[in-house]
């Protein structure tokens, strides 16, 4: 069955992914419609063997046969236009964050919470990059020996800023900083990734504690996070450390996580074996490392966990939520 699908955000870093994702994966588009604002619309993309012209995004855009959107165009875009295209019968994946915590919005990880996306009334949300692949390799261990308490402290590449980040980056290390970041991030770490909010912690910060809990459905988590953004071009890194109800074998929960779709464990310390972001660029999956019992507690591990925030963060999530509606049949 082939849908007619529409891009809001086409040219975007996320928006350019979702082509390259959709064409890997083959994705069965009839028609394919590429929206953006004012200042990138007439530019042609290409999308298999066609050329398509990318159009100013307007209220009557959706007024036409359209079954999926995918938006990454920032949260008013989506405020304003999600609503109008779900009210014309397109059902909508929205990557920016601002329906992810509305109580009607199901917010989907494929390999963790599928069932979801059969609640929808409209509007999916995709969850936060640095969310995402956390939750992936957590979902298992949560499933097998029930998480108490979450420690996150993220090591955030600057692509998560979109071209604007890179560029501060680049031009930075040649000593030629844009002043994009409030300060110098070349040779640098931020503790500073979106907005800080009344109580010190930022909203990247408060993101990961509440998607979290969102997406396991589980409020009674203690979470905490520190987000920090480092001098690496693609690709966020996270340590995090878990604390569990129930007793575990270190064997046994890395074979969990081997056995986990979606997982790729690169773990032998001893041949310097681990994830990194150079490494686990352009891939899918979600890769874990450094797998050690944190002794200081009674049941707790300690886990290095690496994904590309573009692709499994963003496109890939978004367009793997595409695919549930698909075998779901819900479109
Ligand atoms: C960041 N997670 O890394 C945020 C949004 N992509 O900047």
């Amino acid at each position: 069955k082939k849908v007619n699908l529409a891009i809001v955000g086409a040219t975007g870093m996320v928006g350019r992914t979702f082509l390259k994702v959709l064409e890997e994966r083959n994705f069965p588009i009839d028609n394919l419609y590429l929206f953006s604002s004012s200042r990138s619309a007439g530019s042609k993309v290409t999308f298999g063997e066609k050329e398509y012209v990318v159009e100013e995004l307007t209220e009557n855009s959706f007024d036409r046969d359209i079954q999926i959107a995918l938006f990454s165009a920032g949260g008013e875009i989506s405020k304003k236009f999600a609503p109008i295209a779900a009210s014309k019968g397109v059902v909508v994946v929205d990557n920016s964050s601002y329906w992810r915590m509305n109580k009607e919005i199901p917010l989907v990880v494929p390999e963790v919470n599928p069932e979801a996306v059969k609640d929808h009334k409209g509007i999916i949300a995709n969850p936060n990059c640095s969310t995402i692949q956390a939750v992936v390799p957590l979902k298992t261990l949560h499933d097998k020996y029930k998480i108490k308490r979450v420690v996150y402290s993220t090591y955030q590449a600057v692509s998560g800023s979109g071209v604007k980040g890179v560029e501060d980056l680049e031009k930075g290390m040649t000593g030629n900083p844009t002043g994009f970041y409030p300060h110098q991030i070349s040779y640098n770490c931020l503790p500073h990734i979106d907005s800080f909010t009344e109580n010190g912690y930022t909203k990247e910060e408060i993101k990961m504690i509440d998607e979290t809990m969102k997406i396991f459905n589980d409020y009674n988590l203690k979470i905490t996070a520190t987000t920090v953004r480092v001098p690496v071009k693609n690709g966020h890194s996270e340590s995090i450390n878990v604390e569990f109800e129930k007793q575990f074998e270190l064997d046994e929960l890395v074979e969990s996580l081997k056995n986990t779709d979606g997982v790729v464990v690169m773990d032998d310390p001893k041949n310097n074996v681990y994830p990194t972001a150079v490494d686990c660029n352009d891939r899918d999956e979600v890769f874990v490392g450094r797998i050690r019992r944190d002794f200081s507690l009674d049941s707790g591990i300690n886990l290095w966990v690496v994904a590309d925030n573009i692709r499994k963060g963003a496109a890939t999530n978004t367009v793997q939520i595409a695919e549930l509606l698909l075998s779901y049949d819900l479109v």
